[in-house]
């Protein structure tokens, strides 16, 4: 069996041709927006990367094939389609069944350097939860970032989960961590988690140069490129405690577990803040794509 991978022909000529290509990944469609802003975001974050003339590449399975760029009335299907979230593990079952579903971190990210993508955009990367020295609950998107090359922009992890043990962790991996003029780790809804970073870098053309010293030495694993929101546009950090408090409580209580965990703590974060996260979350995601963008093209331009 060959891969069931389809690459639209934008995203093809562009890597053919050399241009900036940045992946983007689908769980943020489906699982992380609510309906139909989820749409909305999903154009304008394809339309974010065409202005800076960089081709974009919402990733996603549909009827058993892994797609690299989608066409409109795809992107449609994935807002408002009720479809599973797919991470690595999950590809083969969906491929098998001729399903479909939208890719976390770790499935986009596999799937982008399947294509051979180099730069990825998402809004938060999952880590590890807290609690998870009883319940083991460490996202997949950190293991599979220890295996694929790929360069992904996040605002850090979410307060949702442990912070210093997702950057132990990271360590373990050997994932490559960098500060996007910063040097501390930021904690998606607010620009500062506390915790320091030990390599901070000034602008894309320095993470592309990493890329490329990393290409060198031939190492697996990926790099991090951590982008914080700037101060004054962060949640307002007493909202934050109170929300991130009751819905762990909440989570707790209701005694989810596996790939349920991380939706149910986003959606319910978006209601005790009264939208104000959602808000946020929305600039959070355009601002990485931004970053992608400009490492995308300081990559395509070497
Ligand atoms: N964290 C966020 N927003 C998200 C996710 C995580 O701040 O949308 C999504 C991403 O797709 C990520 C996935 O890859 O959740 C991680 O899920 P889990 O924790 O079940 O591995
Ligand atoms: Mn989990």
């Amino acid at each position: 069996m060959t891969i069931p991978l389809s690459i639209s022909p934008a995203v093809q000529s562009a890597l053919d041709e050399g241009w900036p290509v940045v992946a983007l990944e689908s769980t943020i469609i489906s699982h992380g927006l609510p309906r139909p802003d989820n749409l909305a975001a999903a154009r304008r974050f394809e339309a974010l990367l065409t202005e800076m003339g960089v081709v974009p590449a919402t990733i996603a399975v549909l009827d058993g094939q892994l797609k690299a760029g989608l066409t409109d009335d795809e992107l449609v299907r994935v807002a408002n389609e009720d479809i599973p979230k797919l991470s690595v593990r999950d590809l083969p079952i969906a491929l098998a069944r001729g399903g479909s579903g939208a890719t976390t971190v770790a499935a986009t990210s596999y799937i982008a350097d399947l294509a051979g993508i180099r730069v990825f955009a998402t809004g938060g990367l999952g880590g590890v939860h807290r609690g998870a020295n009883e319940t083991f609950d460490e996202s997949a998107d950190l293991t599979v970032l220890s295996k694929v090359p790929i360069t992904v922009v996040s605002a850090g992890v979410k307060s949702i989960l442990d912070i210093p043990a997702t950057l132990e962790r990271l360590e373990s991996l050997s994932v490559v961590v960098l500060g996007y003029g910063t040097d501390k780790f930021p904690s998606f809804w607010l620009t500062d988690s506390g915790y320091e970073l030990d390599w901070s870098v000034p602008d894309a053309k320095s993470v592309a140069d990493v890329m490329v010293s990393r290409d060198a030495l031939g190492q697996d694993a990926a790099i991090l490129v951590a982008n914080p929101l700037p101060v004054q546009d962060q949640l307002d950090p007493a909202v934050h405690d109170r929300a991130l408090t009751d819905a762990l409580l909440m989570a707790d209580e209701k005694g989810l577990s596996g790939k349920d965990v991380t939706p149910f703590l986003l959606q319910t974060i978006v209601g005790l803040t009264d939208g104000d996260s959602l808000a946020v979350n929305l600039k959070i995601a355009e601002n990485n794509i931004r970053v992608a963008g400009e490492i995308a093209l300081s990559w395509s331009s070497r």
